[in-house]
């Protein structure tokens, strides 16, 4: 097995499509999604567009659809949830679908809906995904960060790091077998830094302090959980988990 780490949906190669493709957006749509699924909702649709979303889940019954929307790190008006977890309550999303858009974190989802395994993964899911792709063990796994707007994010690349850590040190093999490409072995370095204290890493990265001025601290608390969620959220059908 080879994972390939992708900072932003922008740098995935456009002409390769992996065995397994896992979206990262830690802070917070990824959270969200694995948040959402584990209190009982039925699924969670993706969508990079708001306009789309509005027209997909018209057909869906009301009292089963749930509209989350996020641009910015703020609710976007109309819509019925912004993407905290912590709206994700078994009273509230329970057999319900989420139709959902963020401002990145649906769009490196749907970079990567042509891949043969789609998974959604945060750290509060980790070890659920990992043992997941363990047991599967396909030849390629590609672990793409959402980022902001086409830019690096710190939180995602430790949360890919947290992933491809687990996973290596169940596979055995060396580094240099593991990783297929530099970023793998800077995100493996970077996650061996922070582990003890993500909390602190979030804090001091930039889309952490947009979510702080705008009064998330609790969310960023939880978002730094480390495998407390035994949810394994993969695509049944594009941009469906
Ligand atoms: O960018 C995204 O997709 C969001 O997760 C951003 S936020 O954390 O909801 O602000």
């Amino acid at each position: 097995m080879q994972v390939y780490i992708y900072h932003t949906p922008e740098r995935v190669p456009p002409d390769w499509v992996p065995d397994c493709a896992i979206a990262v957006d830690v802070l917070r749509a990824t959270t969200t999604i694995a948040t959402a699924l584990a209190a009982g909702a039925e699924a969670v649709q993706v969508f990079s567009d708001l306009e789309d979303l509005e027209q997909v889940s018209q057909a869906w019954p009301a009292e089963q659809r749930i509209r989350v929307g996020e641009r910015g790190g703020k609710k976007v008006e109309g819509f019925d949830l912004g993407n905290s977890p912590f709206d994700c309550t078994p009273e509230r999303v329970k057999d319900c679908r989420l139709f959902m858009s963020t401002t990145n974190g649906t769009r490196s989802l749907a970079r990567i809906q042509s891949a043969k395994i789609v998974l959604a993964a945060a750290l509060v899911n980790r070890a659920a995904v990992v043992n997941y792709v363990h047991q599967l063990y396909p030849p390629t796994v590609w672990i793409v960060g959402s980022g902001w707007e086409g830019a690096y994010s710190l939180e995602d690349t430790v949360c890919a790091g947290a992933i491809a850590h687990s996973l290596w040190m169940l596979t055995g093999l060396s580094v240099a077998e593991f990783a297929g490409n530099d970023e793998t072995v800077a995100a493996l370095a970077l996650y061996r830094h922070y582990e003890h204290d993500l909390l602190s890493l979030f804090h001091q990265a930039s889309h952490g302090q947009r979510l702080l001025k705008l009064g998330s601290l609790d969310d960023l608390k939880y978002c730094a959980q480390t495998d407390i969620l035994d949810v394994l959220p993969i695509q049944t059908e594009p941009k469906v988990l």
